[in-house]
């Protein structure tokens, strides 16, 4: 496949970049973080990710693309500092396939060392497709949190096994899938839903994250809640020069 080819060329011809996504405190409009979300320019033009990692997944070059923007993720967390920010929490995305990898752990542990970050401003966003290979994901979860990390289960609520996966991992952050946000303006059920999932990341004291918010109207919805959330209302995800600038402009 032509798409494969460049992919494998694409670190070595430095074609990546991150782009930043700001997460908020609903209430405060505190910035609280950001999502690292990858993209790529090769000859091919601008290959959104949606088309390209699952590429990378079934090739395996998901494991050192992965590893090339938790390395980025890291080096970026310094240039906070260096902006005259305090140094922001980075959430970064994991696929399965890194998360089964075997010596992924170790993979994550030397990173940071190297890097000098502090584990705690590291969040891995992983999905419930990891809990396909239920035994194998708890364990490295809980090899992962003794590291230090957080973890965050992405797209919460729109997989088949959301509760079991919650039930014996201690999960750091729920990330609501942004369709339960979308439709509950509209529905009442699916309002009811996005009630009781915030409700259980209160009760089991883990952070709750909405994601996809678009408009005021679901702002004000949301502050009833004491959630945080990201979206395209408080921006889309940006280089991160145009973070800095924007968070200096705005803050
Ligand atoms: O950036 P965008 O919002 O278009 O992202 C589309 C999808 O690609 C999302 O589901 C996101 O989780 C995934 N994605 C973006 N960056 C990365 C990455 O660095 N690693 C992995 N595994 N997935 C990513
Ligand atoms: O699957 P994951 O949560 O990692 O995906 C992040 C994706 O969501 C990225 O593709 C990002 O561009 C997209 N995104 C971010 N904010 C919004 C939003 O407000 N609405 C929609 N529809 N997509 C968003
Ligand atoms: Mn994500
Ligand atoms: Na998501």
């Amino acid at each position: 496949m032509i798409i494969e080819s460049y992919l494998h060329k694409a670190i070595e011809n430095n074609e990546f970049s991150i782009h930043y996504q700001p997460q908020f405190n609903i209430r405060s409009f505190d910035m609280t973080g950001a999502e690292a979300l990858l993209r790529w320019d090769c000859e091919l033009g601008k290959i959104p990710p949606d088309e390209f990692i699952s590429i990378a997944e079934e090739t395996g070059l998901i494991i050192p693309i992965g590893e090339w923007v938790l390395r980025q993720a890291c080096k970026d967390i310094h240039q906070f500092k260096e902006h005259g920010l305090k140094a922001f929490p980075i959430s970064v995305n994991i696929s399965t396939r890194q998360l089964m990898t075997p010596n992924f752990i170790e993979r994550v542990r030397a990173i940071i060392t190297e890097e000098k970050v502090d584990a705690k401003l590291i969040t891995l966003e992983i999905t419930e497709s990891a809990f396909l290979y239920y035994e194998d994901a708890k364990d490295n979860i809980s090899e992962l949190k003794k590291l230090g990390v957080r973890i965050s289960l992405d797209d919460f609520g729109i997989g088949y096994s959301s509760l079991s996966m919650i039930r014996n991992i201690e999960i750091d952050e729920l990330k609501i899938d942004r369709s339960f946000l979308h439709d509950s303006i509209t529905n009442e059920r699916v309002y009811s839903l996005l009630d009781t999932i915030i409700q259980i990341g209160k009760k089991l004291d883990t952070k709750v994250i909405v994601e996809g918010i678009e408009t005021e109207e679901q702002i004000g919805m949301l502050s009833n809640y004491h959630v945080y959330g990201q979206g395209y209302v408080y921006s889309k995800p940006i280089a991160l020069d145009q973070l800095f600038k924007w968070y200096k402009r705005t803050f």
